[in-house]
């Protein structure tokens, strides 16, 4: 214990865990969050702004110009115009956004279509398992299906109920909450299903394949 602590009371082992548990808000029911100590991943920071992060090239898609493809190991592609996109079934999500260069920012509305949607609509393969992603700007990610498949990622195309911002990835974007923020491809252009994984553009430069924030795997092994 430090010395302008102001407490004579010695510290055991109990109440250092006690205070702890005080700090977690641990045992604490009816609760809406998790606690800080958890919803923050291991080295990042909270921010209130919302940080622009590309390439320098931020590219201009009007909607009437903007088209999406998926292909690759589907039973069905497709490849939808705005208006298509804008007829499949619709969801609204609340998530934090973790960047790898250290920043979180809680609680972002999005509205779009959940890639569960998308996915039952393409219909993937059965040796389909991993999900390459390309943008209008050049831009290329990677992941697993299965991450690309969790419940709460969506192509997105309004934040905070305003259609999103070209800055911020617009006229849509996917968002994968529990990844690093680089693998939600701005200004998205296809999706492809593929067999093997196939590194995107940060993925080659020493970022990691897979990118779960609460492991850290902000680079790759070697
Ligand atoms: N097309 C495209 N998508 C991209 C990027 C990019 O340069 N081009 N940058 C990625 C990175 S590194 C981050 S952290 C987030 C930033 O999104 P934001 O600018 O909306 O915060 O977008 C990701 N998606
Ligand atoms: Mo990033």
């Amino acid at each position: 214990m430090s010395e302008d602590d102001d407490s004579q009371v010695p510290t055991t082992k109990l109440t250092a865990t006690k205070q702890r548990w005080a700090q977690e808000h641990k045992f604490l029911t009816g609760r809406t969050t998790r606690p800080e100590a958890e919803r923050l991943p291991p080295g990042q920071h909270l921010v209130r702004d919302w940080p622009v992060l590309d390439l320098g090239l931020q590219p201009d898609v009007p909607t009437p110009r903007w088209t999406l493809d998926v292909d690759g190991l589907v039973a069905h592609p497709i490849h939808l115009a705005w208006t298509d996109f804008l007829a499949l079934p619709q969801s609204r999500e609340v998530s934090d956004i973790h960047c790898v260069t250290t920043w979180s920012r809680y609680d972002n509305q999005w509205d779009g279509v959940r890639t569960q949607d998308l996915l039952e609509r393409v219909a993937p393969l059965p040796e389909a398992r991993f999900v390459s992603l390309e943008s209008f700007d050049g831009y290329t990610t990677n992941l697993p299906l299965a991450d690309f498949a969790a419940p709460d990622a969506l192509i997105a195309h309004a934040w905070e109920g305003a259609p999103l911002t070209r800055a911020h990835g617009g006229p849509a974007r996917l968002v994968v909450p529990h990844l690093y923020f680089w693998k939600s491809a701005k200004w998205l252009k296809r999706i492809t299903f593929l067999a093997e994984d196939a590194l995107g553009f940060w993925e080659v430069r020493g970022y990691h394949e897979r990118g779960d924030p609460w492991a850290e795997q902000r680079y790759s092994d070697d």
